[in-house]
């Protein structure tokens, strides 16, 4: 059985991603150090549902399908937490069989600072995205190199590294003809936050380690994502995954589709025209399984954009407001003064036909998918806090 170790493994894309490889038979095992339920508590936000620590849902998950996701709390910017997960030195928090697992053979990399806003709250939060995400990605680079130069790397990088240039957007590289000569360079990023700049900056780390130790190394360019609704959180309430809705750690769609529910009008920053590339959940876990069933080659930096479609902000407001209707709810859109430094007309067309070219069948967003998002949020009404959606965290 493969070994497959989900670095972030409590967050909102770690743990659907946990159980749907432990579901496929993989030894999974998740580390996260809490960080997004620690800042939830600290800047005093709450999530749609309470959702349990990892060590009750992988005793959940255990009991409801006789899989083991072993867990591991702790901080992955400590070197020797890393480490531990490479030469056997681990502590797990929750597991059956208490030996280790051994070297995995992918590393799935979401254990980083994730939220835009939250990187520009102030020059604390601004050190710790940098200092957090650069730390841990530096430190898997490093474990790596010592202990399994074979294990591929499959990390989550963003769409935001790109920005949004006045030329098309290609799939992590392009070739640039200078006086008379060609080569080819990773595409030219333009990052407009904290968090989205050390995404960059991750991606130069794993392109150096390509580069000096042959890593093997898939970055995966990925957009907002929406939904929370998954094969295996469908067997237990308690295994659903965290849903944000407040202004820092909540997505655009997952945020709309909230305040709709609540009767709270659609937060569209400026003018709405900032086009970005979304998926589904769903897409998610099909993107990272595909990623890891056609590994990158040694001194390989494989980039793909992880991306279904694109809309305008404009354009998710219309869709949630006919939706909303139609469920019966009153929705209001209001344009509202943009609190971030961002293009709010632009150009944008990237490529994303490298996962699909893979086999990923995409789950497009429509009226059935965002209704059926209506229901479940609206299974939650009474817990929505009104004076969490909008905190004005400013560039
Ligand atoms: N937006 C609104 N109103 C809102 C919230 C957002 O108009 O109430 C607009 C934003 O101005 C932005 C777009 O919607 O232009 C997307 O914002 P978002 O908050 O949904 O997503 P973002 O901050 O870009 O970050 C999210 C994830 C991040 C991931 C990124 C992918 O939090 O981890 O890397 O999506 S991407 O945007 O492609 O870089």
């Amino acid at each position: 059985m493969s070994h497959i170790l989900i670095l972030g493994g409590d967050g909102y894309l770690g743990w659907p991603t946990a159980m749907r490889f432990s579901a496929l038979g993989y030894e999974v095992t998740v580390v996260d150090n809490y960080f997004r339920r620690h800042v939830c508590d600290d800047i005093g936000v709450s999530m749609l549902y309470s959702v349990p620590h990892l060590v009750e849902r992988a005793d959940v998950w255990h009991k409801k399908t006789g899989h083991e996701i072993k867990v591991v709390i702790g901080d992955l910017s400590d070197p020797e937490l890393m480490r531990s997960l490479f030469n056997g030195s681990v502590k797990y928090q929750w597991s059956i069989d208490k030996s280790f697992t051994g070297i995995p053979e992918t590393v799935l990399h979401y254990a980083e600072q994730p939220s835009a806003p939250y990187s520009l709250m102030d020059y604390k939060t601004a050190n710790f995205t940098l200092s957090n995400n650069l730390l841990v990605t530096n430190n898997l680079m490093f474990a790596v190199r010592d202990y399994s130069r074979e294990t591929h790397i499959v990390k989550l990088g963003t769409m935001g590294e790109y920005g949004t240039p006045d030329i098309d957007i290609e799939e992590g590289w392009i070739e640039i003809e200078h006086k008379g000569r060609k080569d080819k360079f990773l595409f030219p990023r333009q990052a407009s936050s904290i968090y989205h700049t050390s995404k960059i900056m991750d991606t130069d780390l794993m392109w150096f380690g390509v580069r000096m130790w042959d890593l093997r190394v898939t970055d995966l360019m990925q957009g907002p994502v929406y939904g929370v609704e998954t094969e295996e959180s469908m067997i237990d309430e308690r295994l659903q995954s965290v849903f944000n809705y407040d202004e820092v750690f909540g997505t655009i769609i997952n945020r709309f589709i909230t305040q709709a529910v609540i009767g709270y009008p659609l937060t569209v920053y400026g003018k709405g025209g900032q086009t970005r590339g979304y998926l589904n959940l769903l897409d998610t876990l099909q993107c990272v399984l595909i990623s890891e069933q056609n590994p990158a080659k040694c001194g390989e930096l494989r980039i793909y954009n992880q991306i279904m479609e694109t809309f305008t902000a404009n354009e998710l407001a219309a869709l949630t407001k006919e939706v909303g209707d139609k469920c019966g709810y009153n929705v209001e859109i209001k344009n509202i003064e943009n609190p971030r430094k961002e293009q709010e007309e632009h150009y944008y067309n990237p490529s994303y036909q490298g996962l699909t070219n893979l086999g990923v069948k995409p789950h497009l967003l429509s009226s059935n998918s965002m209704e059926s998002m209506f229901k479940f949020v609206g299974r939650y009404k009474d817990n929505i806090r009104k004076n969490i959606i909008f905190r004005g965290v400013k560039w």
